[in-house]
C-alpha cells in the first residue's frame, strides 16, 4: 500500500500556480511581498477607503487606500532610520485600531517579522512570547507599556525599541519613542526591496486548548492563500464591507482582521470594542457590511440577546456570514440561518495552516455539523488512527481510514500559507509530518461527498465503556436544549468504564435551573445520543472557561474536575 487512497479533493496541481499569477509580485521581478499585495498594488483605486475605525467611544475614522501606503512607508522609514533590519522580529501590543493595521504592513515592508500578541495578555505571557521570539522591536500604548511590559522590560535581552503611542497626552515612558512623533518625521515614500516567497513575514504564539505555547512561523508566499480564500470562500471583490471581529492576536485576526480583505481591496470594519449585541448589530447596519466572519461563540452570544435585537435593524447589505474556531452546532447554525437569512458557513483552519482550508462556501449544500469541504488546492485525507489519533503504518505508512471511520484529519504538504517552522523546536516542527502529509491534531471523518465532520482535538476525546466520543459531538446535542446557552464536555476517570462523560453548562437566562432542568437537559442528550454516550453527570455552572478565541478549555475544565495543576493559562479569557 502506498499512502492514503481516500482523499477529499484531489490536489489540482495548476491551481497554486494559477493563485499566485493573480497576484501582483513586486516590481521588476523583486518578489513577492505581502503588504504590497495588501496595500500598494491598489494603485488605481487607491481612494477606495481600505479601513473603517470606530474606537470604544463609538467615534468613527478611516483611512484610504493612499493614506494606508503613506503611513506603512512612514512606518517602514521609521524603523529602517532605528536601525531594524529584516528579519527582526517586531512585537506589536494593541488594541483593535488602525495603528496596529499601519504597523503590521509597514513592518512587512521593511521585511520584519510580525508578532501579534493579545492586548489583554499580562506581563508573564508577554515575557515569555517575546524572550522566545527574540523581539527586537515593540510597538504598544503608554498605559499598556506602563502597566505591562515596564515591570518586564530589564528581563527582555533582545528588546532595543519601544515605539508608544500616546493615547491621552500622557508623558512618554522612560526608554521608548513617541511614535507619532517619529512617524511625522520621516518619509512618506519607500521602496520595498526584494523578498523572497520563503522569507519569514508573521509570528503566530499558538497554545491551542492544550498544551504551552510554540511560535508558528509564516512566510510572505501566505498571502497566496489569504488573497485565494477571500475569493473562493467569502466571494470578497473590491468594494466589499468585510468584517472579521477576531483580534489579530489570533490567527483569524490577523489573516482575515488585517491580511486577506486588502489584496482584494476591500473596506475593512475594525472595531476596538468587544463584543456587545447592540453595538454589533448598529455597526453591521450603519456601515452596510456584506460579510461578517466571527466565532461561533460571538453567534451564541448574539442569539442569547434574543433574535428581536436583530431584526430591528435593517441588514439588508449583509451577504455572508462565517465562521471559525470551534464547531458551528446545527442549533446555532439553524438560529444565525433563520435570523439573518443569510448563508452561515462554518470554515475550519488552524494558526499553523495560515489560512482557511476545508469550509462551506455559497452556493454548496450545507450540512449542519459539518465543516465543509476541502478548497482548491487542498488535499485532505482521515487517517487511520488509533484512539487517540496517531496514525497506524502500513508497510511504514499511514493509509486513509474507510469513510464514515473516525482518524486524524490530515493535509497533504505544500500549500503557500503552510508554517514554516515552531521556533527553535524543529524536533516538534517534524513530528507534524509524516509521508508528506501534515498531522492536524485533529480527529475527523469523511462522508462520502467528502464533506469533513469534525470530531475533537486529539487530546480531548473520551474513551468510555469502549466508546470513542467526541466533546463536540454531545456539546451540540446539549445545546439543542431550550435552557441551555453554552455546554463544555470532559472524560473523567471512571473505574469501570475507564471515563465517564460528564458535562458543564450554563444555562439562558430565564431558564428555571435546578434539578428539574438537569434531569431535562440529561432525558434530552439521552433521547439523542444514546445512554452510552451522554453525559452521565451535568453541572451548571455560571461560565465555562474558554481562550480568548472562544475555544473551551477542557484542559483546564479537567484539571479542576481532578485538583490538578492547572498549568498555563495565558489564553483564558478572563471571566467577567
Ligand atoms: C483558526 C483557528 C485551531 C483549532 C483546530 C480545531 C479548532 C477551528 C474549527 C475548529 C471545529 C471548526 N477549530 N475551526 N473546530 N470546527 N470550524 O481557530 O486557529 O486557534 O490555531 O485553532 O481550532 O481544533 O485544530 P487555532
Amino acid at each position: 500500500m502506498s499512502g492514503p487512497t481516500v482523499i477529499a479533493s484531489p490536489r489540482d496541481e495548476r491551481f497554486w500556480a494559477d493563485a499566485r499569477a493573480e497576484l501582483e509580485g513586486l516590481p521588476h521581478g523583486g518578489g513577492l511581498n505581502i503588504a504590497h499585495e495588501a496595500v500598494d498594488r491598489h494603485r488605481a483605486d487607491a481612494d477606495a477607503t481600505a479601513i473603517v475605525a470606530i474606537d470604544r467611544q463609538g467615534r468613527r475614522t478611516t483611512l484610504t487606500y493612499a493614506e494606508l501606503r503613506r503611513a506603512t512607508n512612514r512606518f517602514a522609514n521609521l524603523l529602517e532610520s532605528l536601525g531594524a533590519r529584516a528579519s527582526d522580529t517586531m512585537f506589536v501590543l494593541l488594541p483593535r485600531r488602525p495603528e496596529l493595521h499601519v504597523c503590521v504592513l509597514g513592518a512587512m515592508k521593511a521585511r520584519l517579522v510580525v508578532s501579534p500578541l493579545f492586548p489583554a495578555f499580562g506581563p508573564e505571557p508577554i515575557r515569555q512570547r517575546m524572550a522566545l521570539g527574540h523581539g527586537r522591536v515593540l510597538v504598544t500604548t503608554a498605559s499598556l507599556y506602563e502597566r505591562r511590559v515596564a515591570p518586564i522590560r530589564a528581563s527582555l535581552t533582545h528588546l532595543e525599541r519601544v515605539l508608544v503611542i500616546r493615547e491621552h497626552d500622557e508623558e512618554l515612558p522612560a526608554g521608548t519613542i513617541d511614535l507619532s512623533a517619529a512617524l511625522s518625521r520621516s518619509s512618506d515614500r519607500y521602496e520595498i526591496a526584494a523578498t523572497r516567497p520563503s522569507d519569514p513575514a508573521l509570528l503566530h504564539f499558538t497554545s491551542g486548548t492544550t498544551g504551552t505555547p510554540k511560535g508558528a512561523l509564516h512566510v510572505h508566499e501566505a498571502v497566496v492563500a489569504h488573497h485565494s480564500t477571500a475569493t473562493t470562500v467569502f466571494g470578497l471583490q473590491s468594494g466589499d464591507v468585510f468584517w472579521c471581529t477576531a483580534d489579530p492576536g489570533w490567527v483569524t485576526g490577523m489573516s482575515y482582521g488585517v491580511l486577506a480583505p486588502l489584496t482584494v481591496g476591500a473596506t475593512l470594519v475594525v472595531d476596538e470594542a468587544d463584543l456587545d449585541a447592540d453595538r454589533w448589530y448598529g455597526i453591521l447596519e450603519r456601515e452596510h457590511v456584506n460579510v461578517l466572519y466571527t466565532a461561533p461563540t460571538a453567534l451564541r452570544m448574539l442569539r442569547k440577546a434574543g433574535g428581536d435585537v436583530a431584526s430591528s435593524h435593517d441588514l439588508g447589505a449583509l451577504r455572508t456570514i462565517a465562521s471559525v474556531g470551534e464547531p458551528l452546532d446545527p442549533a446555532t447554525l439553524a438560529w444565525a440561518t433563520s435570523t439573518f437569512r443569510v448563508p452561515v458557513l462554518d470554515t475550519w483552519w488552524q494558526t499553523e495552516t495560515g489560512g482557511i482550508m476545508i469550509a462551506n462556501r455559497a452556493g454548496v449544500e450545507v450540512r449542519p455539523g459539518s465543516m465543509g469541504t476541502p478548497l482548491p488546492g487542498i488535499e485532505v485525507a482521515v487517517l487511520d488512527s488509533d484512539d487517540r489519533g496517531v496514525p497506524r503504518q502500513h508497510d511504514g505508512h499511514p493509509v486513509a481510514a474507510a469513510v464514515g471511520e473516525t482518524g486524524q484529519l490530515a493535509l497533504r504538504a505544500g500549500w503557500p500559507s503552510m508554517f514554516r517552522a515552531y521556533l527553535g523546536e524543529p524536533e516538534r516542527y517534524a513530528r507534524c509530518f509524516a509521508d508528506g502529509w501534515y498531522l492536524t491534531g485533529d480527529l475527523a471523518r469523511l462522508d462520502a461527498d467528502g464533506y469533513v465532520w469534525f470530531v475533537g482535538r486529539c487530546d480531548d476525546v473520551i474513551k468510555s465503556a469502549g466508546h470513542l466520543i467526541g466533546p463536540n459531538e454531545v456539546e451540540s446535542v446539549l445545546l439543542q436544549h431550550a435552557d441551555v446557552a453554552e455546554a463544555g464536555v470532559i472524560g473523567v476517570p471512571d473505574p469501570v468504564a475507564g471515563e465517564i462523560v460528564k458535562a458543564f453548562v450554563v444555562l439562558r437566562a430565564g431558564a428555571p435551573g435546578g434539578e428539574r432542568t438537569t434531569r431535562s437537559i440529561l432525558a434530552h442528550a439521552r433521547r439523542q445520543l444514546g445512554a452510552a454516550i451522554a453525559p452521565r453527570e451535568i453541572v451548571i455552572t455560571t461560565t465555562i472557561p474558554k481562550t480568548k478565541s472562544g475555544k473551551i478549555l477542557r484542559r483546564l475544565l479537567r484539571a479542576r474536575e481532578l485538583g490538578l495543576p492547572e498549568g498555563d493559562l495565558s489564553t483564558l479569557e478572563p471571566e467577567v
